[in-house]
């Protein structure tokens, strides 16, 4: 069985390396040249744990990177499904544009795999008829399955071994050869459905985290208004056999938790009230802190931002993505309310200079800082908050500990 893997991002790059790391025959393609040398010259494209020593082994078992596509027995698209913020409807562009150029090198009854998040009916609405319209036969020239992933970014190469996973086929036959080659490295449960099924699920289990992250928030900003321990309260109401509450944070970032919710909203409107409303609540927490922020300002008499920090850029810990992040989020909303972003940001995560102010030395970031607003909980400052000195912080992650220069959301 040879796999084409098609867009080699965040999900596509681990999925054709653990594929390789067992034996399966993969080809990896995208289109980002520069990515294909990065990764023909040995390198891995992002921080993630476990990403190299995969990508050590998928080398020796003689995996190849390209930017054209190959005549394989499967094809795997991992593509991005941005959405129109506006209309909330999913640009499908990507995934078509994928598929059409599958077909073009295809071999008659090749798998056509789509683990990208897609709205639900995509497949329908876009998919099909871009086969259809070729003179080709579903079922009998290609074969459609919808399988997303649910590898979370920090833990993907452990949960791509074990999460269970759902492969959406029209053919349940087929449905079952896709199971037997992500069985190849997946330990977890393998659910075969039908494929429109497969992309409710997906948007459904995002919604689901989504909607339960906007509860804790919510429950921030009650307990503020009432000067109560937020963390305490959760701490203790998860003591329940059946209460399990998420953590309060700055904000709901990355490209999916963020985005699939909206998809519900754009094509059930009128139905999916309680999905608006958590999306609502958690685009409002990047306001939340910075009106937090002024008033602990007003209290310990800093007059102004410039001697007042932004520690993290990624949308949570640990990763090197800044999709969607809370911190951009506040940065948006200070050049559109205020007069900018006048404080400096430092991510230990984030080489590459993404917005004013940032710097890229703890060292610098500190310099004649009086206060620090913590919009994400990195390790290194989890496991030692002192690395912040003797500043005034914001600790919108929990993650400083307590003292009398400690604030919480
Ligand atoms: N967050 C909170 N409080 C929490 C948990 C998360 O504020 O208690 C924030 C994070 O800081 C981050 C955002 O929510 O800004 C999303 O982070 P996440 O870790 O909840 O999720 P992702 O986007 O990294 O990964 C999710 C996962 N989906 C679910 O957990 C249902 C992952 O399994 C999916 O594969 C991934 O989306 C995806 O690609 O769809």
């Amino acid at each position: 069985m040879k796999v084409n893997v098609i867009g080699l991002g965040y999900i596509g790059l681990p999925t054709a390396l653990m594929l390789a790391s067992h034996d399966v025959k993969v080809i990896g393609t995208d289109c980002n040249e520069e990515l294909v040398a990065t990764l023909n010259a040995g390198k891995t494209t992002f921080n993630e744990n476990g990403l190299d020593g995969l990508f050590a082994v998928a080398q020796e078992k003689g995996i190849t990177f390209t930017t054209g596509y190959e005549a394989a027995d499967m094809y795997i698209i991992s593509v991005p499904t941005p959405y129109d913020k506006d209309s909330k409807k999913i640009d499908p562009s990507y995934v078509v544009a994928a598929v059409g150029a599958t077909l073009d090198v295809c071999p008659e009854g090749a798998i056509l795999v789509i683990e990208s998040t897609v709205s639900p009916g995509t497949m329908d609405k876009f998919v099909r008829p871009a086969v259809v319209a070729r003179g080709l036969e579903i079922g009998k020239d290609i074969h459609l399955v919808h399988a997303p992933e649910r590898i979370i970014p920090g833990n993907m190469v452990n949960e791509l071994l074990h999460n269970n996973r759902t492969i959406g086929a029209d053919d349940p036959a087929i449905g079952e050869t896709v199971k037997s080659i992500y069985a190849s490295f997946c330990k977890g449960d393998i659910e075969v459905t039908d494929i429109c099924t497969a992309e409710m699920t997906k948007v459904v289990e995002n919604t689901f985290r989504d909607i339960n992250i906007a509860f804790a928030n919510e429950l921030a900003k009650i307990c503020r208004s009432d000067e109560m321990d937020v963390y305490e309260i959760i701490r203790i109401a998860n003591k329940h056999p059946r209460v399990s509450i998420l953590s309060p944070g700055p904000g709901v970032g990355g490209h999916c938790i963020s985005v699939d919710p909206w998809f519900l909203v754009g094509d059930y409107p009128g139905l999916a009230n309680i999905i608006l409303a958590a999306r609502k609540i958690n685009d409002s927490m990047p306001d939340f802190v910075l009106e937090r922020a002024h008033g602990i300002m007003e209290e310990r008499g800093i007059g102004s931002p410039s001697k007042v920090g932004i520690y993290g850029l990624t949308y949570k810990e640990d990763v090197d993505d800044v999709r969607e992040s809370p911190t951009l989020q506040m940065i948006e909303s200070m050049e559109r309310h205020l007069a900018g972003n006048a404080c400096k940001v430092y991510d230990p995560w984030v080489e590459r200079d993404i917005v004013p102010g940032q710097v890229h030395t703890m060292e610098e970031f500190l310099k004649d800082l009086e206060m620090v607003i913590v919009m994400v909980g990195h390790s290194e400052l989890k496991d030692d908050p002192s690395i912040l000195g003797d500043v005034v912080v914001l600790d919108t992650r929990n993650v400083c500990g307590t003292g009398d220069n400690i604030y919480k959301l």
